[in-house]
């Protein structure tokens, strides 16, 4: 299967999954229902859970083994969309293009659909215990990593820098900081995902989680850089390519996915689609 058509397979598994997964629009409450599907089948590219089911795979795993884990990082990934647009955090009004989840359902209800996304993603990593080959004891790591990769010290916290970071004040070490947190951490979580499920050992995690920060860092900037080519910068945002221009952002995210794919190294030719996944990242438009 050429790469292309990989990555369409794998989102098509996840939607499927997800579709059956979330409350259907007309059961009631309807409003909230018709709110989290709003965002979660806006257009995103999924990913984070491609990165889980393919680090199963690296393990000799069936991408179905981890799929509701990997699902529940995109629910929680799509919470952390939905409050990120908010008037009280960034206000922005368009997400993919389309109007943001507050745009079309009000405040109230957009705060309430990412709260449940968040709820809904934890109780798919939990449903995840259901699969036969995977140990309980390894769900229950998952469970404290996650609460981990997206609290104060990482996701949320990141958020919480990035309100407070002003363009002229920040240096370039605490932006690094800043994106390890805000963007990395769950894009390392979704991978340490696919390794805790597979039964990884230490020294293979240890490898991933290396990859997953790199990969992570390289993805905000490159996505500091679409802002920038596709003409949605917002120059009251301390990023990457703001600071430091096209030219340096290019050459740093080519440098990470340099190292992400050498920390690969001890997986030998197992890990070509995490590789792959990684040289893809360099080429996306969206
Ligand atoms: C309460 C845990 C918690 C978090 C709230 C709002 C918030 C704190 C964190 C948001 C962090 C954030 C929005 C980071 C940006 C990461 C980023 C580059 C998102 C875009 O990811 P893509 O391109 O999105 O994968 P698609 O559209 O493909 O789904």
């Amino acid at each position: 299967m050429n790469f292309k058509k990989y990555l369409e397979n794998k989102k098509n598994i996840i939607d499927k999954t997800l579709d059956e997964y979330l409350p259907p629009e007309e059961k009631a409450p309807s409003i909230i229902h018709k709110a989290m599907r709003y965002s979660v089948f806006g257009g995103g590219k999924r990913i984070r859970p491609i990165f889980t089911l393919a680090t199963a795979e690296l393990f000799g795993r069936e991408a179905e083994s981890v799929l509701r884990a990997a699902c529940g990082i995109e629910l929680i990934h799509t919470f952390s969309l939905i409050h990120d647009d908010l008037p009280s955090i960034d206000n922005d009004d368009f997400r993919r293009g389309k109007p943001s989840n507050h745009k079309v359902f009000g405040e109230a209800i957009a705060l309430l659909a990412g709260d449940a996304l968040l709820i809904s993603g934890f109780d798919l990593i939990i449903k995840n215990s259901e699969v036969k080959e995977i140990k309980k004891q390894s769900i229950l790591k998952l469970i404290k990593e996650t609460s981990f990769y997206i609290g104060t010290e990482n996701m949320l916290g990141g958020q919480v820098e990035d309100i407070a970071a002003k363009n002229e004040d920040i240096t370039k070490e605490d932006l690094v900081n800043l994106y390890m947190k805000k963007t990395a951490a769950l894009i390392c979580l979704s991978i340490r995902a696919g390794a805790i499920l597979s039964g990884a050992n230490q020294r293979q995690l240890k490898a991933l989680t290396k990859y997953g920060e790199n990969i992570g860092l390289a993805f905000q900037i490159i996505d500091d850089m679409l802002d920038i080519m596709q003409d949605q910068r917002d120059m009251r945002k301390p990023t990457y390519a703001n600071k430091y221009g096209i030219k340096e952002s290019k050459s740093e995210s080519e440098r990470l996915i340099g190292e992400a794919k050498d920390s690969l190294r001890i997986f030998n030719q197992k890990a070509d689609t995490l590789k792959s996944l990684a040289d893809y990242l360099l080429t996306r438009k969206k």
